[in-house]
C-alpha cells in the first residue's frame, strides 16, 4: 500500500521536509464554488503543491462535500457551505482527486518535489 496520503485535517509538524524559503508552510486552495445547473466546480480544477504541503478545500457553494484521492480509500470529513477540509500528499505525481458525494466533481492535485 502506497502510503502518499499523510493526514487528514491535520495540525503535524512538517517533519523532514523543511527547506529554508520553501513555500511548505503555505497552503494550496481550492475554492469549490456552485456552477450551473446545481453542478458543483472546483476552482482551480489543477493544483500543484509541495510532499506535504497542505492542500485546503474551501466550500463555497451550498453543497456538502468530501475529497478523495482516487488512489486511497480515506476522505475527508463532509463539509458544508461555509467549511474546509484539508489533505496532504507525500508522494510526487499527479493524483486525481474526486468527492464521495459527487463523482462527477474531479480534479488533480500534482506533486512536485520542491
Ligand atoms: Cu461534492
Amino acid at each position: 500500500m502506497r502510503a502518499f496520503l499523510v493526514a487528514l485535517l491535520v495540525v503535524l509538524p512538517l517533519a523532514g521536509c523543511a527547506q529554508p524559503g520553501a513555500p511548505a508552510e503555505q497552503k494550496v486552495v481550492v475554492r469549490i464554488v456552485d456552477g450551473p445547473e446545481g453542478s458543483f466546480t472546483f476552482v482551480p480544477a489543477r493544483v500543484t503543491a509541495l510532499p506535504n504541503q497542505v492542500v485546503e478545500w474551501r466550500n463555497e457553494g451550498n453543497g456538502t462535500h468530501s475529497m478523495q484521492p482516487n488512489e486511497f480509500p480515506v476522505s475527508t470529513r463532509a463539509f458544508g457551505p461555509g467549511e474546509s477540509a484539508q489533505l496532504k500528499f507525500g508522494e510526487v505525481g499527479a493524483h486525481g482527486v474526486h468527492c464521495t458525494f459527487h463523482p462527477n466533481m474531479t480534479m488533480v492535485v500534482e506533486i512536485v518535489r520542491g
